[in-house]
C-alpha cells in the first residue's frame, strides 16, 4: 500500500508483480463492524507514544474481539474438506421413479455446492491420509434443499447408528496422547474392526486404492444407503445414487500419498482448485439403480444394510444426469467451512429407508450443526439458504438474519388470514412413503444382515493381482504399525474368513501365523453367550461372484484423457528448448500441462541460448506431484546426472508407475537409477529418438492416458 493509503492503480500494481486481487474491498475504505471509516490500522490508541493503551479504544477491542473467535468447532468427522459450486442437469428425466422437480426435464439444470473430505483427520490434516473420502452434494431446488450426502465408497463400517460414536472414537487419534493424526494405522482402530466382523467389506475398501485418490475429481460417488423414489402415483422404488467421474477413477500408490503428505499436503484441495480456475470443470455422471418395491426381498443380501452393495451385475446403474463444478468458493469458511449437509435434507419425490444407519444419520446431522454452527438458524448462512421461499413460525434464536413482519408467529391463526398455510401433496406438500410397520419393540438386528463376509469376497475376487497386493500391502502397513500382537492376530482371524490367501499374505508380513479357528466373540463386539438380540454370523454364497464394475483397473469407464494432468520435464543449463516447447505444446493441445524443473529456480539457459521460466526447483517440488515425467536432451543432462535429488525424482516416479519420456541421451539419466535393468519392453517408458520425432509426443500422451504402468510393480 501507498504511505497515503490509497490502492495501487494497475500500472503500479503490475509494476510490483503483483496479480490484481479478486476482492469485494477494491476501492473500499476500512471500516469497523459498525460502518465507521478507519483512519489509523497500525496503532492502538495510548496515553501518549510510549504510554499505556486505553480501553476507550473501540476500534481495537472490536478487532481483537472478533478475531478472538473466529474459530468454530470443526465438524467431529468429515473435517478436512474442499468445496465448489456448479450445477447439476438432467440428462435422463426419471419421472416414471420420482415427482421430485429437478429431475423431471432434460436439460433442466439444479445449482449445487458439492463438498469432499476425508473422514478421520483434523481440519489441518494431509488430504493424502488413507481413509474414505466424504462426497456431499447441496441441491439448491425450486422445492427445496437437498442433499445427497455420500461417501467415495459404496459401503460403510457398521450397520447400526449406535456403533458410530465407537467407530469415530476408534479411528480418531487416541486420546491419551492425541497419536496418530489422520491415520487409521493405530491400535484402537484395529482393536475396534477386528472385534466387528460387519466391517470386513468396508475395510477391503478401505485398504484398497480407493482410499488414497490421484483428485476429488477422479473419484466415484456413493449415497451408500437405499433410499426411496416415490413418483406422481405414490409408488416407490429403491434407489442406490453413483456418481461415475467424467476423468475416470484412480489413485495414488501408497508409497506416493505419503510422500505427497509431506510435499504438498493440500495436494487434493489445491488440485481441485487449480483445475477449476483453469477452467477445467470437473464433470460426474449421476446414476441410479432402480430395485421395485416388490422386489424388496429378492436378494441375498437386505437392502437396508450399508455393508452390502448391489452389484451392477444383478442392476444395472442407469445414468440419469451429471454434475458440472465450475466456481471456486470466494471465502472459504463462509461457504466451505459453514455449509451443514444433512441426509435428512429431501424434496417430495425422494425418501428414507429403514436401514438403521441411515435412521441414526437423520437425528445427528441437525444436532451437529447446532454445536458447530451454534444456533437453530444455521440455515439463514448464504451457503444453506433454499431457493425456494421459505416461510414457517419457527422465530428468533442466536443470530437470526430474517426480519419476520407482523404480530402473528403461530397456527392455527386468524388474525394472519390462517397463514402460512399447509400444501397438499398436489400442491408440492412433502408426505412421507405410507409405509407398513406393525412390529414389536425390540433391540435387535434383522437375521438378513448377518452375513459379513460374502460381499468381502466378492469385491477381493474382483480386483486385480496388482490391486490386490495393494490391498495385502496396505494391511501389513496397518496392521505394522499396531502394537498389540493379540489383536494383529485376531485380525488375521477376520481376514481369513475373506479369503485364506489374502490372511496367509498378510500374516507372512508380519511374521504371524493366520489363527486355524477365528477368535470369538464375533458379532457385534458381542460375545455368543451375551448374543441375546443379536444373530450369529454366517456366510452367504453371494450371487455374483465377480463384479467388473469393483475394480478401478478393471474398469476403464471412460476414454482414457489426459486433460488437467501435470508432467514434470526435467531439465538444467543447455537443455534442448525445441525439445522443451514441442511437449509442452502437446500437452497444452490435450488439456494438459508441463512444468519445467531444474536444479535452481528462476530460468535455464537452452542450447540456443534462450531463457526458460523454472516453475519448480528439484528443492521445492517433487515427482509425487506429477502425473508422468519427460527428459529432454542437450548438454544439461550431465549436471543432471551428478545430482542425488534428480536421482530420487526420477527413482520414485518409476517405482510409481509413472510413464517417462526421455531423449535417448535422457536414458543415460535412468541407469542410475535403481530399478534401471528392468526398463527393457517397459510400457511407460517412451523413447524420444530426436527432436524431429513427431510421433514421440503422441506416444507419450498415449501411455499416459493409461494412467499408471503396473506391469511395472509385478516385474519388480
Ligand atoms: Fe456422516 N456425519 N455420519 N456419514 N457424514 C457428518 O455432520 C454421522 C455416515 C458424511 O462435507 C457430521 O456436519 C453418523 C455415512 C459426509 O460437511 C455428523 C453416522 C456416510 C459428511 C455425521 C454417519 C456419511 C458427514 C459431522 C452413522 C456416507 C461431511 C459434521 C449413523 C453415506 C459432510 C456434520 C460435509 C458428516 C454423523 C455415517 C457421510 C456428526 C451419526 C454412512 C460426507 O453429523
Amino acid at each position: 500500500m501507498k504511505q497515503n493509503n490509497t490502492p495501487l492503480n494497475d500500472q503500479e500494481a503490475k509494476q510490483k508483480d503483483l496479480m490484481p486481487a479478486k476482492s469485494d474491498a477494491i476501492n473500499k475504505f476500512l471500516t469497523t463492524d459498525q460502518g465507521v471509516k478507519i483512519n489509523d490500522d497500525n496503532n492502538s490508541l495510548k496515553a501518549g507514544e510510549r504510554g499505556p493503551s486505553l480501553l476507550e479504544d473501540f476500534i481495537l477491542r472490536e478487532k481483537i474481539t472478533h478475531f478472538d473467535h473466529e474459530r468454530i468447532p470443526e465438524r467431529i468427522v468429515h473435517a478436512r474438506g474442499s468445496g465448489a459450486h456448479g450445477y447439476f442437469e438432467v440428462t435422463n428425466p426419471i419421472p416414471q421413479f420420482t415427482k421430485a422437480g429437478f429431475f423431471q426435464q432434460a436439460g433442466q439444470k439444479t445449482p449445487v455446492f458439492t463438498r469432499f473430505s476425508t473422514v478421520a483427520g483434523s481440519r489441518g490434516s494431509t488430504d493424502l491420509a488413507r481413509d474414505v473420502r466424504g462426497f456431499a452434494a447441496k441441491f439448491y431446488t425450486q422445492e427445496g434443499i437437498y442433499d445427497l450426502v455420500g461417501n467415495n465408497i459404496p459401503v460403510f463400517f457398521i450397520q447400526d447408528a449406535a456403533k458410530f460414536p465407537d467407530l469415530v472414537h476408534a479411528v480418531k487419534p487416541e486420546p491419551h496422547n492425541e497419536v496418530p493424526q489422520a491415520a487409521s494405522a493405530h491400535d484402537t482402530f484395529w482393536d475396534f474392526i477386528s472385534l466387528m466382523p460387519e466391517s470386513a467389506h468396508m475395510i477391503m475398501w478401505a485398504m484398497s486404492d480407493r482410499a488414497i485418490p490421484r483428485s476429488y475429481r477422479m473419484m466415484e460417488g456413493f449415497g451408500v444407503h437405499t433410499f426411496r423414489l416415490i413418483n406422481e402415483n405414490h409408488e416407490s422404488h429403491f434407489v442406490k445414487f453413483h456418481w461415475k467421474p467424467k476423468l475416470g477413477t484412480h489413485a495414488v500408490v501408497w508409497d506416493e500419498a505419503q510422500k505427497i503428505s509431506g510435499s504438498d499436503p493440500d495436494f487434493h484441495r489445491r488440485d481441485l482448485w487449480e483445475a477449476i480456475e483453469t477452467g477445467n470443470f470437473p464433470e460426474w455422471d449421476l446414476g441410479v439403480q432402480i430395485v421395485p418395491e416388490a422386489d424388496e426381498h429378492k436378494y441375498e443380501f437386505d437392502l437396508l444394510d450399508p455393508t452390502k452393495i448391489i452389484p451392477e451385475e444383478l442392476v444395472p446403474v442407469t445414468i440419469i444426469g451429471k454434475m458440472v463444478l465450475n466456481k471456486n468458493p470466494d471465502n472459504f469458511f463462509a461457504e466451505t467451512e459453514q455449509i451443514a449437509f444433512h441426509p435428512g435434507h429431501v424434496v417430495p419425490g425422494i425418501d428414507f429407508t429403514n436401514d438403521p444407519l441411515l435412521q441414526g444419520r437423520l437425528f445427528s446431522y441437525t444436532d451437529t450443526q447446532l454445536s458447530r454452527l451454534g444456533s437453530p438458524n444455521f440455515h439463514e448462512i448464504p451457503i444453506n439458504r433454499s431457493i425456494a421461499p421459505v416461510h414457517n413460525n419457527q422465530r428468533d434464536g442466536h443470530m437470526r438474519q430474517e426480519i419476520n413482519v407482523g404480530r402473528v408467529s403461530y397456527s392455527p391463526n386468524s388474525l394472519g388470514g390462517g397463514c402460512p398455510y399447509q400444501a397438499k401433496i398436489a400442491e408440492g406438500g412433502f408426505a412421507s412413503f405410507n409405509e407398513r410397520v406393525d412390529a414389536h419393540k425390540v433391540r435387535q438386528r434383522s437375521e438378513s444382515f448377518s452375513d459379513h463376509f460374502g460381499q468381502a469376497k466378492l469385491f477381493y475376487n474382483s480386483q486385480t493381482q496388482v490391486e490386490q497386493d495393494h490391498i495385502i500391502k496396505a494391511l501389513r502397513f496397518e496392521l505394522g504399525k499396531v502394537e498389540t500382537t493379540a489383536i494383529r492376530v485376531r485380525m488375521l482371524g477376520i481376514l481369513s474368513q475373506v479369503d485364506k490367501t489374502l490372511a496367509d499374505r498378510v500374516a507372512q508380513g508380519l511374521r504371524l501365523t493366520v489363527p486355524v479357528a477365528p477368535e470369538q466373540p464375533m458379532n457385534h463386539g458381542v460375545s455368543p453367550e451375551n448374543l441375546g438380540g443379536e444373530q450369529e454370523p454366517k456366510t452367504v454364497t453371494p450371487s455374483v461372484e465377480f463384479s467388473q464394475a469393483l475394480s478401478m483397473i478393471n474398469n476403464p469407464t471412460v476414454t482414457p484423457t489426459i486433460a488437467s494432468r501435470k508432467v514434470a520435464i526435467v531439465c538444467a543449463d543447455g537443455v534442448d528448448e525445441q525439445a522443451v516447447l514441442n511437449i509442452k505444446m502437446a500437452l497444452v493441445k490435450e488439456g494438459a500441462k508441463g512444468f519445467v524443473i531444474a536444479p535452481y529456480q528462476g530460468n535455464v539457459k537452452t542450447d540456443k541460448g534462450e531463457e526458460i521460466a523454472v516453475d519448480f526447483s528439484f528443492l521445492t517440488c517433487s515427482s509425487v506431484l506429477f502425473d508422468a515425467i519427460y527428459i529432454p536432451g542437450g548438454q544439461g543432462l550431465n549436471e543432471l546426472s551428478q545430482d542425488a535429488d534428480v536421482m530420487d525424482f526420477l527413482n520414485d516416479a518409476y517405482r510409481h508407475c509413472k510413464v517417462i519420456g526421455a531423449h535417448v541421451d535422457g536414458i543415460e539419466l535412468l541407469s542410475g537409477i535403481a530399478f534401471a535393468k528392468k526398463t527393457d519392453n517397459d510400457e511407460g517408458l517412451v523413447i524420444d529418438e530426436d527432436t524431429q520425432n513427431t510421433d514421440f509426443a503422441a506416444n507419450f500422451i498415449a501411455a499416459m492416458g493409461n494412467h499408471r504402468i503396473w506391469a511395472r510393480e509385478t516385474s519388480l
